[in-house]
């Protein structure tokens, strides 16, 4: 018996030298040390032998056993550290390119945009969105009674606090802590009670003005244009039409030839070959009074645009919602 315990014995510990893997370890386990395996038989086989021959045989028998047990949680490590350590790296696969971020289609136009004024002179200034009814309205010549400060229009906070509506507010705050000259560019969120295909109640503006002794509206008219050609193209036509607004007197609207058409006739331009994209006009004496600024020593022009307007025409976006709701597949594109 001893000789046949230690046939199977040898077997075995070669075997285990071999398993590939967790299942055909468990397999062999079974066979050798489970309840109806080998070494259980040759257990059982003991009460066959003599008196003499049996602790001899027994002896051996758990020798075999402590020694298999010993083999299997060897192999069981093997494998299993085997098995970690996975597949082989295929290094043919291409990498992983990570996703870049980018900014937001109105981040990069209002950049744009500020940009350009500022390569002719203008400084960047900003202000609170939340503001004081006084620098929203009052200071900009719109009264009381103004249709623009109806609840309809404004988010009020509270009777004097409201959310600005305009980036206007920022210009006044600058001129009544300095003295002119002042040539700044103001960008920034602004909120309106407005919500449909081409109104949000929060969008950008970007609004500037200049005031200088001898500023006039060929001033005007001359870094409108330079905006304009740097922003759609030189070849892009302008005009200025005649417009009204509280805080500038006279006050123009400029359109641009159509970005679709060329000035043609088209569904965009409403058949009129020209498309809005800002207001502007000479700084009212009113505004500049409530600054301490003399009105007969200083002269200045402001103008104002929407940012998604801008933005809508130049890449030809006829959604405005599509700014607002950050799918990727659309914010990707720019
Ligand atoms: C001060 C004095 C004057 C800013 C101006 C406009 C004309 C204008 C609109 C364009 C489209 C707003 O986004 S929009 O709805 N803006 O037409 N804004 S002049 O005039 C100022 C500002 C500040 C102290």
């Amino acid at each position: 018996m001893k000789q046949e315990i230690n046939t199977l014995l040898e077997s075995y510990l070669a075997e285990l030298g071999r398993v590939p893997d967790l299942s055909a370890l468990e397999r062999l386990r079974l066979e050798v040390l489970g309840r109806k395996g080998k070494l259980a038989q040759l257990f059982k086989d003991l009460r066959g032998l003599s008196a003499e021959e049996r602790p001899e045989a027994g002896k051996v028998l758990n020798e075999a056993r402590a020694r298999l047990e010993g083999a299997f949680e060897t192999a069981r490590e093997r494998v299993t550290s085997a098995s970690r350590k996975g597949p082989a790296v295929d290094i043919t696969l291409p990498g992983r390119v990570p996703q870049l971020g980018r900014l937001h289609p109105i981040t990069q136009v209002s950049t744009e945009i500020t940009s350009i004024f500022q390569r002719l002179g203008f400084e960047v200034a900003e202000g609170p969105e939340v503001e004081l009814d006084y620098y929203n309205f009052e200071a900009l010549n719109i009264p009381k009674d103004h249709p623009a400060r109806d609840m309809q229009d404004t988010f009020y906070i509270s009777d004097s606090i409201l959310l600005r509506t305009h980036t206007s507010p920022i210009q006044v705050r600058v001129m009544e802590k300095r003295k002119p000259p002042v040539r700044i560019i103001a960008p920034g969120k602004v909120y309106r009670r407005d919500s449909d295909i081409t109104h949000s109640p929060m969008f950008h503006q970007v609004e500037g003005l200049m005031v200088d002794k001898d500023v006039s509206f060929g001033d005007l008219k001359g870094i409108l244009a330079v905006f304009v050609h740097q922003m759609f193209g030189p070849k892009v036509g302008l005009r200025f039409r005649p417009s009204f607004f509280p805080f500038t007197e006279p006050s123009a609207e400029v359109d641009i030839q159509c970005v679709m058409c060329g000035g043609g006739g088209c569904r965009v331009c409403k058949e009129t070959g020209w498309l809005e994209i800002l207001g502007s006009g000479m700084v009212d004496p009113e505004v500049f009074k409530m600054v301490g600024y003399d009105a007969h020593e200083v002269t200045g022009f402001a103008f104002g645009m929407g940012v998604e307007r801008i933005a809508m025409l130049k890449f030809g976006i006829n959604d405005l919602r599509l700014f607002f709701e950050n799918d990727l597949r659309f914010l990707e594109q720019f």
